[in-house]
């Protein structure tokens, strides 16, 4: 058999049925010299050969710093004996075509969706897996844009082998919970998949003690979906102060055999906005933390576990009760920290500040159907995320970009209606989808993009934005900040870019966005300053956007110990204290 490594892509194991192999490690990377393009199973004749440690970005390879373009990732893979073969690729940078011994088996375009792929069955022996990877922004890519950060390139998340014990293999289970304190049930929606002839089978899930059993259900060929419903009177609902999660555990039998598994990890909570307020499990709650993009001036995009664990445990101890994933779906492991450490979490699609002309891309809709559908069947269960969001700062103030958002809820709304849909408007005086989700997010940069009074622009607009769709619905600032370029202090004059001026900025908003009895959350922008693609540098110092409260090494900036100050004085500030449970 194939040696038993560790899943490292999550923080539990999700099978002890299916082998999984990670496949994280040494790959070589092949690249072209003085072009950008490689033909992918030409990689021979690529110029430069690199080891490459997968996950990681590529400009982790000093020569490869500021490359985009092509490159080919390959690494064999051995079977103790033939089976059928899947992988798992968690987050490729930004489309991949993947091959395994020279036969194409699927590809991917988004750099921040994990996929499946099935390879077949497999002989045993060695075998080669090679993935075509492109980071080019050009006509093939709606939504990897020259933009206000970087879109790094490479296998950027954990790689996964799974082998099969047969045709039928469970997918997913959504698990999705009801109810409340002494009184929770919940629904489980199997998706199975069966490449053979079609079978009956026994389904069986174990969550919080109970069993739940669909005997001698049909499974017939291609995908399906079996539901069952239960209920659950004793369990402890999952809450900020107290992030209780439960282990559930799926398996598929054929003919009195177990011949699939699948778990996860999920927690009882219900989300809904309901008037001005978002209520998680029945109680108003307001979300008070960063926007954060996946970016280290170390690892770039790929942030190891020790990394993550030091973001999350950085918000907290800023006293943050939420993070938003500014702009697209994190990495799961991140996810499942938010879920232990009681981080609630807005999870947004990928697109960033896109116009109509942008919007109106020929593959824009194509890949946001598919990044958002992505999106919720990966990430379905994590009890963290209360909010879906779309579209950051897009088009949303004309009639065919309100078509569009509109679609994108409707989509989303079918894919998942247990939680909120939002997204942040950058058209507080003229959007048109104020009315679309069930909450609305604002980005307002009021003192530092224009010098204007931020409690007095709050009270101004607010009737113009309520009257437009937002009103009876939960309000969010969403983004608000200014930049601070690391280690320049003024502290007489306070400039702008100055870490003093950065101070008094936070300081203003945050009075204004924590206390404002309209507003349900409020989003630093930003946790830690990113780099920005190159097209940004003549507005951005250092080609970074310097607007973190941390650099991108994680130094605080003097802006910390305001946040910190006012978050913490902030009377829904989480309990802290309670142990960090890990794996
Ligand atoms: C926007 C955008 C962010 C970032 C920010 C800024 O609101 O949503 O991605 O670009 O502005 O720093 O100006």
């Amino acid at each position: 058999m194939i040696s038993k490594t560790p899943p490292v892509s999550r923080l539990f194991a999700q099978h002890s049925v299916r082998a999984v192999e990670s496949l994280d490690g040494e790959w070589m990377l092949h690249v072209p010299v003085g072009a950008v393009t490689l033909d992918p199973i030409e990689w021979e004749d690529a110029d430069r050969t690199f080891s490459y440690s997968v996950p990681s970005v590529w400009e982790k390879i000093p020569e490869l710093v500021n490359y985009r373009g092509h490159a080919v990732a390959r690494r064999t893979f051995a079977l103790a004996e033939a089976a059928r073969v899947g992988l798992v690729f968690k987050g490729a940078s930004h489309t991949a075509r993947v091959f395994v011994d020279g036969r194409e088996i699927g590809g991917h375009h988004n750099a921040y969706t994990p996929f499946a792929l099935d390879a077949g069955e497999l002989e045993a022996g060695e075998h080669e897996l090679l993935v075509h990877l492109t980071n080019e922004h050009g006509e093939a890519s709606a939504l990897h844009v020259s933009n206000d950060y970087y879109n790094y390139g490479g296998l950027t998340r954990p790689v996964e082998l799974h082998v099969f014990r047969g045709d039928c293999t469970i997918r997913f289970v959504h698990f999705t919970p009801t109810g409340g304190a002494g009184d929770w049930s919940g629904r489980f929606e199997f998706a199975v998949t069966n490449l053979g002839e079609p079978v009956r089978a026994d389904l069986t899930i174990e969550l919080a003690g109970r069993t739940v059993r669909l005997g001698d259900v049909f499974i017939g060929a291609g995908e399906s979906r079996h539901v069952a419903e239960a209920d659950f009177p004793d369990v402890e609902a999952w809450s900020p102060d107290h992030p209780k999660l439960y282990h559930l555990v799926a398996t598929l039998a054929v003919g009195g055999e177990v011949v699939d598994d699948w778990a996860d990890r999920t927690g009882f909570r219900t989300v809904v906005a309901e008037g001005e307020k978002i209520l998680l499990n029945g109680k108003p709650v307001f979300l008070m933390g960063f926007n954060r993009h996946e970016d280290h001036a170390e690892f770039g995009c790929a942030l190891p576990l020790a990394a993550l664990v030091a973001d999350v445990d950085t918000m907290l101890d800023l006293g943050c009760n939420a993070v938003r994933t500014s702009h697209y779906p994190n990495d799961e492991r991140f996810l499942d920290l938010c879920d232990e450490r009681g981080l609630m979490v807005w999870e947004e699609n990928h697109a960033r500040g896109l116009s109509l002309e942008q919007m109106q891309h020929p593959r824009f809709r194509e890949q946001c159907r598919a990044g958002n559908a992505e999106m919720v069947e990966w990430h379905y269960n994590h009890p963290s995320i209360l909010l879906w969001g779309i579209l950051n700062e897009c088009a949303s103030h004309t009639e065919a970009g309100r078509a569009m958002y509109a679609e994108q809820f409707e989509q989303i709304e079918a894919l998942d209606a247990s939680r909120a849909t939002t997204f942040a408007s950058c058209h507080p005086g003229d959007d048109l989808c104020l009315g679309l989700p069930d909450v609305c997010g604002f980005n307002w940069y009021h003192n530092w993009y224009t010098s204007h009074d931020v409690g007095a622009c709050f009270e101004h607009g607010l009737p113009g934005i309520e009257v437009r769709g937002a009103g009876e619905k939960p309000m969010i600032a969403s983004e608000f900040g200014g930049g601070a370029i690391p280690g320049y202090f003024d502290p007489v004059r306070r400039a702008k870019w100055s870490e003093d001026r950065q101070g008094d900025v936070l300081e203003e908003c945050l009075d204004v966005y924590l206390n404002h009895p309209r507003l349900s959350g409020s989003f630093i922008w930003q946790f830690c300053d990113v780099r920005v693609d190159e097209g940004w540098a003549m507005s951005r110092p250092r080609t970074m956007n310097n607007k973190g409260v941390v650099d991108e090494r994680r130094k605080p900036k003097l802006s910390y110990k305001v946040v910190k100050r006012l978050h913490e004085a902030k009377d829904t500030v989480r309990s802290r204290g309670e142990a960090l449970p890990v794996g």
